[in-house]
């Protein structure tokens, strides 16, 4: 069985298997959540995923750690928020896409952050809803795998967000 549990802080500072890196599509880094993988990861990091040669909206690339604690990093690209349908769909696969990539990596602890709620502007209630709908719908899946899914939100309105979603 997995497990879903709320972190408010730094993503960076996450001793797990994987954290995963709101992205864009060219992987080479940005700001926000990205920057602080890149800055606290090292610039290995940034030489790995020069070998990716991007990725695509919703999709997800794996690349080692480097200097953090975690010891691998999941890259996904959220959609930029437009009011769309396909919006929620493509935030919903970042998470599915992500959490397939952890396991087929046999991994078993996965760190999110709000995906697409910083720069992308997906409006944060409808992100958390859809983030956990996903996660719970992934560990009913494959109930059969262990896996710890921290959702880690950076400040105190999201966190709240969570908390409201877990109770559901
Ligand atoms: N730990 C955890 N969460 C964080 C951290 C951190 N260290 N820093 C920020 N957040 P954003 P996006 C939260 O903008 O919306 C980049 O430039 C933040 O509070 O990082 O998917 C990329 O290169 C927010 O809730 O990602 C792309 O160009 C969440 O992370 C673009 O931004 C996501 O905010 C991606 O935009």
């Amino acid at each position: 069985m997995g497990k879903i549990k709320i972190i408010q802080g730094d993503i960076t500072k996450l001793t797990v298997d994987a954290i995963v890196n709101a992205a864009n599509k060219s992987l080479l880094g940005g700001l926000g959540v990205d920057g602080a993988i890149h800055q606290a990861a090292g610039p290995q990091l940034l030489a790995e995923c020069k070998q990716l040669h991007g990725c695509e909206t919703g999709q997800a690339k794996i690349t080692k750690g480097y200097q953090l604690p975690a010891k691998f990093v999941i890259h996904t690209v959220g959609p930029i928020y437009s009011g769309s349908k396909q919006d929620n769909e493509l935030l919903r696969d970042c998470y599915i896409n992500s959490l397939d990539l952890a396991k087929d990596h046999n991994l078993h602890s996965i760190a999110f952050p709000a995906i697409s709620t910083g720069a992308y502007g997906f409006p944060a209630v409808p992100a958390a809803h859809i983030a956990f709908a996903a996660v719970q719908n992934w560990l009913t899946e494959y109930s059969d795998y262990q896996m710890e899914v921290i959702m880690c939100a950076f400040d105190v309105k999201t966190a709240e967000l969570y908390r409201a979603e877990l109770k559901k």
